[in-house]
C-alpha cells in the first residue's frame, strides 16, 4: 500500500553484495522471471481448463517441472480423515515421533481450478504433525523440488537451544537444495496448542507447503529422552471436549506465488497501482474450496458431545471468519495459549494466527449445518472479475452422513444465540490468559517504524526502520555466529552487519517493540521463538502512550499492527538464538518487511551448528 510521505528513499543502504561483490538485483531479476511466468502459467491454466493436455513443457523460471513428455494431471489429494479428526494419542507415554515431508510441485485444483502447486507428501495441506509436549520430533523434509532449495518452520515452537531448526532461509539456515534433505530434531520446551508448519523459503507456502500441528499437554514427569519433563502451567479448570479437529482456512491464487509477487513488486503493482496488494481469487477449507461449485468436505459429528475446532489462517493476505450456522463458539486458546472461554458468533482470524473453539452439537432439529469460512475483503484495495470468497463445509448430525446438504447459497442465520458478536482481529484485549502472569518491567526500547515506498530501482519495498531486508545466500545469520566479525557487531541493541537489522541482547532483557505502523494497512506481525505481549495498540504515532501491564494481557506469537496505528510488543530474550520478527503477509515479507532479533548470541553460537546446515550453505 502506497504511503511514502514519511520514508527517505536515500536512506537504504542495506543491500547486501551478492557473491561477486556487486549490489544484488534480486527483485529486478525476478519481476523478468516471473512476467515470463505468468504467461506461460496462463497458458497451462487454460489447457487444463480446455482439457487439451500439455506435453513437453518446460518451464525454467523457478517453478518447473522439467520433466518433459509427462502428460499434466490432477495430482494433489486431499489428506486422509484422521489429519483433521485427530486420534487420540494424549495418554501416550513420551516417545520419539518420526515425520517425513517430501516437498514436491503438482498440479492441483483444490478449490475446482487447475494450476501448478508446491505440496507436501502430495496433498494439500500437508500432512497433520500431532505429538505430545514431552515427545522429541524427528522430522525428516526431502526437498523434490526441481530447481530450487526450501526450508520448513514450524511456526511459534520455541526451539531452544535447537535454534538452527527453525527453518528459516537466510537466518537459521540456508536452504535445502534439491534433492537433497534435513533432519530437524528438537523437543516441544513447554510449548503446546495448536500451530502449522510452512515453508520459510520465497513465497512457498503460497503455493502449499504447509501443514497443521498440534501439541498436547501432557503429565507424563520425564520426556522422551530420559530428563525431567517440562510442563507448562495448566489452567485451574481445563477445558473438557470429546475430540478434536484441525480446521484449516486461508485465501487462495490462482497464479503460482513468485509470478504474484514480481507483479507486487514492480513498479506498476498488480493492478497498475504500485503498492497494492495482489488480491487472492479463491479460498479453502481444509484443501477444499468452490470457486465454480466443487464438493464440500463433510465433518460427521455425534450428537451430544463438545468438538474442539483448531483453526489455522495460513493464507498469504486475507483475513478469514470462521462459523457454523446456529452454533455458537466458545474460544478457548489463541496462538496456542488457553483463553478464558469466551462466546462468540463468530471469529476472525489474521493470517498465521490460530484460535481454538469449542463447539457443541446440542441442536434437536436439522442434520446439516454450514460451516463458512469466508475470506474477508477488507485487506483488498482493489476487486479482481470472478472471485469467490465464500467457502464452506458441511457438519452434520446426528446421521453421519446426510443424504441431503444445507441449501447452496442460503443466508447465514447466524450462531442461533442472540447478542453474540464475531472476535475480530483488532479485539486485542477481549481475550484474557487462563493462567495469568506476571509481566516483568522493560530493560530497554526499541522504536521500529513500518513503511513502504518505491526504491531507485522503481520497484515497491517494505521498510523496518528505514532496512528492506534481502535474505542472505550461501550463509544465514546463525550460521555466521561463528564469524568473528559477524558476532562482534551484535552489541546489546540495534545493528545492520551484513545489511541485516538485527537487536541484540546479550543477556537475558526485557524488550519493547515501541511499532509505529506508518501503512494504510494492517500487518500481522510474527517473533519467532518467543511469545510477545500486546501491551498497547490505537491510532497514529507511539509517543509514550499508556501500557496495559496487567496479568490479563494475552501473550501470543502473532499480532494485528493496525494500519496508521501503534502497538507495543513486550518479550523476554530468554531463548538463544536468531530470530525473525516479520508481517506474515507473505506479499509484505517477500517485500522486505522483516528485522532479526539476536538472543544472547554467545550462547546461541555455544549450540554449535548441524554439519549437514553447513553443508547445505556450501552447496
Ligand atoms: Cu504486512
Amino acid at each position: 500500500m502506497a504511503d511514502t510521505a514519511n520514508v527517505e528513499k536515500d536512506s537504504i543502504e542495506v543491500l547486501p553484495k551478492g557473491p561477486t561483490g556487486a549490489p544484488r538485483r534480486r527483485y529486478r531479476v525476478y519481476f523478468l522471471g516471473g512476467a515470463l511466468l505468468v504467461v506461460i502459467v496462463l497458458g497451462l491454466a487454460l489447457g487444463l481448463g480446455l482439457g487439451l493436455g500439455l506435453k513437453n513443457r518446460n518451464f525454467n523460471s523457478g517453478f518447473a517441472s522439467g520433466s518433459g513428455n509427462s502428460t499434466v494431471t490432477y495430482n494433489v489429494t486431499v489428506p486422509t480423515a484422521d489429519n483433521f479428526l485427530l486420534p487420540d494419542i494424549r495418554n501416550d507415554p513420551p516417545q520419539v515421533r518420526y515425520f517425513s515431508l517430501v516437498v514436491s510441485e503438482s498440479y492441483g485444483a483444490p478449490d475446482t481450478f487447475a494450476r501448478p502447486m508446491l505440496v507436501v507428501n502430495g496433498t494439500y495441506p500437508g500432512p497433520t504433525l500431532l505429538a505430545n509436549q514431552n515427545d522429541r520430533l524427528i522430522i525428516t523434509v526431502y526437498n523434490q523440488l526441481p530447481n530450487v532449495s526450501t526450508a520448513i518452520h514450524w511456526h511459534g515452537l520455541y526451539q531452544n537451544t535447537t535454534p538452527f531448526y527453525d527453518g528459516t532461509h537466510g537466518i537459521s539456515q540456508c536452504g535445502i537444495p534439491p534433492g537433497q534433505s534435513l533432519v530437524y530434531n528438537f523437543t516441544l520446551n513447554g510449548w503446546t496448542g495448536t500451530t502449522w508448519y510452512h515453508s520459510h523459503y520465497q513465497t512457498q507456502y503460497t503455493d502449499g507447503v504447509l501443514g497443521a500441528i498440534v501439541i498436547n499437554p501432557s503429565n507424563a514427569t520425564v520426556d522422551a529422552d530420559g530428563r525431567p519433563a517440562n510442563n507448562p502451567p495448566q489452567p485451574a479448570n481445563p477445558v473438557q471436549w470429546d475430540a478434536d479437529f484441525v480446521v484449516i482456512i486461508q485465501d487462495w491464487y490462482h497464479t503460482p506465488s513468485q509470478a504474484v509477487l514480481a507483479l507486487y513488486l514492480g513498479p506498476n503493482g498488480p493492478d497498475g497501482t504500485a503498492g497494492d496488494e495482489p488480491t487472492p481469487e479463491s479460498g479453502t477449507i481444509n484443501g477444499q474450496g468452490q470457486w465454480y461449485g466443487g464438493p464440500y468436505a463433510n465433518f460427521a459429528l455425534q450428537a451430544g458431545k463438545t468438538y474442539r475446532f483448531r483453526l489455522i489462517n495460513s493464507g498469504s493476505l486475507a483475513n478469514v471468519r470462521f462459523s457454523i450456522d446456529d452454533h455458537p463458539l466458545t474460544i478457548v486458546s489463541a496462538d496456542g495459549v488457553d483463553t478464558e472461554p469466551l462466546e462468540v458468533a463468530g471469529v476472525q482470524i489474521a493470517v498465521a494466527q490460530r484460535y481454538d473453539v469449542l463447539v457443541h452439537t446440542n441442536q434437536t432439529t436439522g442434520g446439516q449445518w454450514w460451516m463458512r469460512g469466508t475470506v474477508l475483503t477488507d485487506m483488498f484495495t482493489y476487486s479482481v472479475n470472478d472471485a469467490q470468497y465464500d467457502h464452506r463445509a458441511i457438519l452434520s448430525y446426528p446421521v453421519a452422513d446426510p443424504s441431503s446438504s444445507p441449501q447452496p447459497g442460503s443466508a447465514d442465520p447466524g450462531p442461533g444465540v442472540a447478542g453474540l458478536q464475531d472476535l475480530s482481529t483488532t479485539d486485542w484485549f477481549s481475550l484474557v490468559p487462563a493462567v495469568r502472569q506476571t509481566i516483568p518491567e522493560p530493560d530497554f526500547q526499541y522504536p521500529l517504524e513500518i513503511s513502504f515506498s518505491v526504491y531507485e530501482d522503481t520497484n515497491y519495498y517494505g521498510y523496518m526502520n528505514s532496512t528492506s531486508w534481502v535474505p542472505l545466500e550461501g550463509e544465514s545469520t546463525l550460521t555466521l555466529l561463528s564469524t568473528s566479525r559477524f558476532i562482534s557487531a551484535l552489541v546489546n541493541g540495534p545493528s545492520i552487519p551484513q545489511g541485516q537489522l538485527i537487536v541484540t541482547t546479550t543477556s537475558v532483557q526485557t524488550v519493547d517493540l515501541l511499532i509505529t505502523n506508518l501503512d494504510d494497512g494492517d500487518h500481522p506481525f510474527h517473533l519467532h521463538g518467543h511469545r510477545p505481549w500486546l501491551l498497547a495498540a490505537g491510532d497514529g504515532r507511539y509517543a509514550g502512550q499508556a501500557l496495559n501491564t496487567t496479568d490479563t494481557v494475552l501473550m501470543r506469537d502473532t499480532h494485528v499492527i493496525a494500519h496508521f496505528g501503534y502497538a507495543v510488543l513486550r518479550f523476554v530474550t530468554d531463548n538463544p538464538g536468531m530470530w525473525a520478527f516479520h508481517c506474515h503477509i507473505a506479499w509484505h515479507m517477500g517485500a522486505g518487511l522483516l528485522m532479526q532479533i539476536a538472543s544472547q548470541p554467545q550462547v546461541a553460537l555455544s549450540y554449535g551448528m548441524p554439519q549437514e546446515i553447513l553443508a547445505q550453505c556450501a552447496g
